[in-house]
């Protein structure tokens, strides 16, 4: 899917800003047919925000259930006689969109857009009521899982198997655009390079509507053409191709035309391919260091902040990172196109994150992940639907190295192999160039995990020193090592996709004792070393880069503390720590 972009051709406009607003903890608002006018009862919410901070009342801060957004929208009398769109970049978790008085989309999956053609509901030059419903409810067949039940007093409760704080709204912008009537429906790129000869080859594919003749040019970044091709598939070449690269984030721009219609679309020439225990990047080993990260902060929760990206992004280089993983979801595509530009690699990973129902703190002892009454096949459905959607609006970045279509599943559970097989299958289907791997959990080590072999990376999630040998780093450190050194035996690249500890920020200890700034980055410190010690790991991801929000918890004063930076965006002393083992050769 496009994301909209502004062209000789095309014209965007995101509606963001204050919208009408409604809570409906009784689910009247469907019956009644709240967009069938001006909202009843509406207060204001700010958009893109997760509301969940911005209310000062517990029970809306915990609402479970519906919400309403409600705005008008003039329609430029210029966009006469054009195809109008209406986008949401993201409805946490399930998003219903009326024009005026028309239902127009329904999307289920909180971190992926939808859109609907428009042109029949909006009038050029008037108004148009733009209504969006938003449900947070999280099910047995939704992805991320969740159950609900009520309280004491009668209020819905909602509990998920994941950590970090389940915000909910509208997160990402709502976007009103303007194409031609025969337009370019979608775009798909792959592209290949030659590191010995030095040629870069670009192979695209164009969904188009309506019948016009279609061409594409390749211009440089100074934007000379470099080649170009007709119709509505093809193969570009490009002598002396600047490849894509974490040094050298160079974009091309392909510039697509159907009829009237033109889409600028940024190209980076790179190949990424596994070889053994090496991940090459243009053929050369590449070595990840950096994070697992969240969409989160104070008052705008996951809400997409320009101002947060381009800080969080200023803290990348700082500390020498070159990668992160889109832990828990896929992130705003201001995000990857940002990453594109900077040079940064991402491990994209969907939002399947939770499939582990006996996990630590957020679990039950004991119980079953697959199968009846728990993730099964309506859950499969909506975790294929979400990772066809995720590399259907994704597979164009340059930056987007692999996906990541689970964070922790249960994979001791021998039903965990079915489960997975079929939905690596697709993942491969749908696209044959990125490596596939998921996130791999501590009560899954090898001789256990039952779903490894079907991916190309292997990534585990580690947390010796912290969950396991607590406060002992010595011993932590042999057994992070005997660990690794057995998944090292299969011969396939290994990314630690997390380790770390909770530091509360200020507080020191020497020694080092856990939750202490010191205890953190010695822990973090030790794990590198340990890391360095075997070869085929190729990538080390901090858990996390910041400071973040979850569920309420005992174990969790204020949120997850795991980042080495706070929430506010500013380092702790693992932070520093961190910058020196990254930053000295
Ligand atoms: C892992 C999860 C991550 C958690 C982290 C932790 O993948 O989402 O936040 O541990 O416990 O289980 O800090």
């Amino acid at each position: 899917m496009l994301t909209p972009r502004d062209s000789r051709s095309r014209d965007c406009r995101r509606l963001d800003g204050v919208w009408r607003f409604r809570f409906d903890p009784g689910g009247e608002g469907t019956a009644q047919g709240w967009w069938r006018g001006p909202l009843p009862g509406a207060r204001e919410m700010a958009v893109p925000a997760s509301y969940n901070d911005l209310v000062t009342d517990a029970a809306e801060r915990e609402h479970v259930g519906d919400v309403w957004y409600q705005r008008d929208v003039w329609v430029p009398a210029a966009w006469a006689g054009q195809r109008i769109v209406l986008r949401c970049d993201a409805a946490t978790h399930h998003g219903t969109m009326w024009a005026g008085e028309v239902q127009v989309a329904e999307h289920a999956g909180g971190y992926t857009p939808f859109e609907a053609d428009v042109t029949g509901q909006a009038r050029c030059g008037e108004r148009l009521r733009v209504t969006i419903r938003v449900g947070n409810e999280l099910t047995m067949a939704t992805i991320p899982p969740g159950t609900t039940s009520r309280g004491a007093a009668g209020q819905q409760r909602q509990r998920y198997f994941h950590d970090f704080y389940n915000y909910a709204g509208l997160h990402r912008s709502v976007w009103l655009y303007a194409t031609p009537r025969h337009y370019i429906a979608d775009i798909s790129v792959g592209t290949g390079f030659d590191p010995g000869t030095g040629t870069g080859q670009v192979s695209y594919r164009l969904d188009v509507a309506g019948g016009e003749t279609t061409s594409v040019r390749l211009v440089d970044a100074a934007g000379a053409a470099v080649a170009q091709g007709s119709g509505a598939s093809g193969v570009l070449t490009v002598p002396a191709a600047q490849p894509w690269s974490p040094d050298h984030p160079y974009l091309y721009r392909l510039e697509a035309a159907h009829g009237a219609d033109e889409y600028l679309l940024p190209v980076g020439i790179r190949t990424v391919a596994v070889d053994g225990a090496r991940l090459l990047l243009n053929g050369q080993p590449v070595r990840l260091r950096g994070f697992g990260m969240h969409e989160d902060a104070a008052l705008r929760g996951k809400g997409h902040d320009d101002a947060r990206m381009v800080r969080d992004f200023a803290l990348l280089d700082w500390v020498g990172a070159n990668s992160f993983r889109t832990s828990h979801y896929p992130y705003a595509e201001e995000v990857l196109d940002y990453a594109d530009r900077r040079g940064l690699l991402v491990i994209d990973e969907a939002p399947a994150v939770g499939l582990h129902f006996s996990l630590g703190h957020m679990g039950d002892h004991g119980a079953r992940t697959f199968g009846p009454g728990g993730i099964g096949a309506a859950a499969g459905a909506a975790h294929l639907a979400v990772l066809r959607e995720l590399i259907a609006r994704d597979g164009n970045h340059p930056c987007v190295i692999a996906w990541s279509i689970a964070n922790e599943p249960d994979t001791a559970e021998p039903a965990a192999r079915e489960y997975f097989a079929p939905l690596v299958s697709a993942v491969r289907e749908l696209d044959p160039a990125r490596p596939v791997c998921f996130a791999n959990v501590a009560t899954a080590p090898p001789g256990a995990d039952v779903v490894t072999d079907l991916f190309d990376l292997i990534c585990v999630n580690r947390y010796y020193g912290w969950y396991a040998e607590s406060g002992d780093l010595a011993t932590a450190e042999r057994e992070l090592e005997a660990e690794l050194r057995a998944w090292a035996d299969r011969g396939r690249p290994i990314v630690v996709t997390e380790f770390g500890a909770d530091a509360l920020p200020g507080l020191h200890a020497l020694p080092p004792v856990m939750w202490s700034e010191e205890y953190q980055a010695a822990l973090i410190e030790m794990s590198v070393r340990v890391f360095r010690r075997i070869p085929g790991i190729i990538g080390e991801h901090v858990w996390n880069f910041a400071d973040f929000s979850t569920a309420q918890a005992v174990h969790r004063p204020g949120g997850n503390h795991k980042g080495v930076f706070t929430r506010d965006r500013q380092p702790k002393a693992a932070a520093r720590r961190l910058r020196e083992l990254w930053r000295s050769p």
